[in-house]
């Protein structure tokens, strides 16, 4: 078989780039799909793209995220515009392939896309500068406002429930009753604990169906590392990783970069005990969220802040249980106790925050009371 980094000079073809030569960086970030950075050059001239290949075991609908993402990216661009700013860095700029669309789809197995590697940027796995961690918050809060015009009907919706807690519950107990993999055995404290638990994750739903909630275009992947952090000024320039773009609750977005950035810990911790809800870096992204959400939201999306991150945190210590019942067919893994160690990581910290609703509630008053 031809490896992804053999074939890279072809993929750059498909999408109309020529090059003289080039080299080839894999980047280990995030657990779906594989990601390349290349720096070639043409005709004496140095550039860098990033190719994926998306993963269309998780993904089923590749084409379905890519008009999504067109569609996102025209509409931030059209807004920066608008509002006097360059658009270059600002937003990912998808580079259409020889017969114009933003994807190459070499086979089931292979999509591909390409966009510009945004130069001068940096993406951190922790915060360590709280003021960079609040740049961030104000970019993911301002990321909802740009897109709360966007017309809701025109996205598809790729991962039907992708943020349905309830149904990522059920899938996961039900994944326990089949035990495919052997695997229920280590986890019986773990289900009993989920299940102990209902009544605080269900909270989001039970507001949601009962209106108080509405949907918006939401990212529903906001972990720290998928913003583009200006090197020198630590400013947050980007938004990446839009494949998960589609309608969702604030809350969940605000809940997933906190869950991911105002952990003490990574997300794999094995420790537990080094695990738990960080109310200094959670203050300090609230503090840059908050204050952009407050012009567009309503009271009772404010009010819904906390229990977000607490609701998807109980969620993605679900989601990683449920992979390691099914034998880890959905998220990347370095080792056989991977989705164990951090489902278990992630319930660690959910407990921790539930302890801490009040005080997180407390501190996103004072940026919007
Ligand atoms: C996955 O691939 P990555 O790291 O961007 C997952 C998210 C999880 C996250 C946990 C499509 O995102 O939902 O929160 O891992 N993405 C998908 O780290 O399932
Ligand atoms: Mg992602």
């Amino acid at each position: 078989m031809i490896s992804e980094l053999e074939k890279v000079p072809v993929i750059l073809r498909n999408f109309g780039l020529a090059a003289d030569s080039c080299t080839t960086t894999v980047l280990h970030s995030g657990h779906i799909n594989s990601t390349l950075k290349v720096d070639f050059t043409f005709k004496g001239e140095n550039k860098s793209v990033i190719l994926q290949r998306v993963n269309t075991y998780v993904f089923q609908n590749p084409i379905g995220i890519m008009n999504n993402i067109d569609l996102v990216t025209r509409h931030i661009r059209r807004k920066l515009i608008a509002d006097g700013v360059d658009p270059k860095g600002r937003v990912l700029e998808f580079i259409p392939n020889v017969e114009g669309q933003n994807y190459f789809f070499e086979d089931r197995d292979n999509f591909w896309r390409a966009y510009w590697y945004v130069e001068n940027t940096v993406t951190y796995d922790k915060a360590e500068d709280l003021r960079v961690l609040q740049n961030a918050g104000r970019a993911f809060g301002l990321f909802q406002h740009q897109l709360a015009d966007l017309p809701m009907h025109l996205l598809v919706d790729t991962m039907p429930g992708f943020h349905d807690t309830r149904r990522r519950m059920e899938n996961f107990f039900a994944a326990a009753e089949r035990d495919e993999a052997g695997r229920r055995k280590n986890i019986e404290e773990e289900i009993r604990l989920l299940r102990e638990n209902e009544p605080v994750w269900k909270q989001l739903g039970v507001l949601r169906a009962e209106g108080f909630l509405p949907l918006r275009v939401t990212h529903n992947d906001t972990k720290y590392n998928n913003i583009l952090i200006d090197k020198n000024s630590g400013e947050a320039v980007c938004v990446i990783d839009l494949d998960t773009v589609t309608p969702g609750l604030c809350a969940y977005d605000f809940g997933d970069a906190i869950r991911f950035a105002a952990n003490f810990a990574a997300e794999d911790e094995k420790d537990l005990s080094k695990v738990g809800l960080n109310l200094e870096a959670y203050e300090a992204f609230a503090s840059g969220f908050v204050s952009e959400c407050r012009t567009f939201c309503s009271r009772e999306e404010l009010e819904s802040l906390a229990i977000g991150a607490v609701t998807i945190t109980f969620e993605l210590a679900a989601r990683f249980l449920e992979d390691y019942l099914n034998g880890d067919k959905y998220f990347r893994v370095a080792h056989p106790e991977h989705n164990l160690e951090r489902g278990r990581s992630q319930l660690a910290l959910a407990l921790d925050m539930k302890e801490k609703i009040a005080q997180m509630q407390q501190i996103n008053r004072k940026y919007y009371e």
